[in-house]
């Protein structure tokens, strides 16, 4: 929850997830830091009513604690996500060790500066196992279509009730996706980011 927070980003990461029949959880850090939580954590809310989001201090072990819930044993979590977000903490805090390097945020920017450079994965004192992942520079999607689906369902609703049924949701008449931006239901953003992906 700084300036390298984006939307589209982690809609990029919901589509790959529900490609991958993964049940995602964004997590969002370095809530310490940050002033207006609230005002994050309805963004992300609003991409979908039933995402699970939470916000946390990852270098905080009260703060991390609802994260158990989802690391029971025979759960696997892979954390993903850009570099400096905080994935390494995230895992040496549910860890209770701080055997994974982490490293600091660019001041400019607050990117990351790739300190975990391979895959690892950890086995937690109450059964999950968390898998560490080096930060991704861009998230390219291949063969999607179904996770991006997913994720813009509300776009494939809508685009049922659009007059024509190869509408491109642009100046056809009776475009619902149009109506429905012209209406403040859909952000512009939304629907400019799954046209991208
Ligand atoms: N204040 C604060 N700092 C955090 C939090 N989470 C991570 N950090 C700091 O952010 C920096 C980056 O954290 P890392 O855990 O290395 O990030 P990463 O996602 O693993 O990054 P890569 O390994 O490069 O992909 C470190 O300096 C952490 O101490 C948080 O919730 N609050
Ligand atoms: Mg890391
Ligand atoms: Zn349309």
């Amino acid at each position: 929850m700084n300036n390298n927070f984006n939307l589209s980003r982690i809609e990029r990461y919901l589509a790959l997830a529900f490609e991958a029949d993964v049940k995602p959880v964004v997590v969002l850090t370095k809530a310490d830091c940050c002033e207006n939580t609230e005002s994050y954590l309805e963004q992300v809310q609003s991409l979908d009513s039933m995402l699970m989001v939470v916000a946390v201090n990852g270098l905080d072990s009260d703060s991390v604690k609802p994260l158990e819930s989802w690391c029971s044993t025979g759960k696997t979590v892979a954390f993903m996500g850009s570099s400096g977000v905080g994935k390494s903490t995230l895992i040496n805090t549910l860890l209770n060790d701080n055997s994974l390097a982490t490293g600091s945020s660019r001041e400019e920017d607050s990117r990351g500066r790739h300190t975990t450079t391979s895959r690892s994965i950890h086995l937690m004192p109450v059964g999950g196992l968390l898998l560490d992942t080096p930060g991704m520079r861009e998230l390219q999607l291949v063969d999607c279509e179904k996770g991006i689906d997913s994720t813009f369902a509300e776009i494939g609703d809508l685009s049922a009730k659009c007059q024509f049924s190869n509408c491109q949701h642009q100046t056809e008449p009776g475009c619902a996706v149009q109506t429905a931006i012209s209406a403040g239901e859909l952000d512009q953003r939304r629907l400019t980011n799954y046209e991208k992906l």
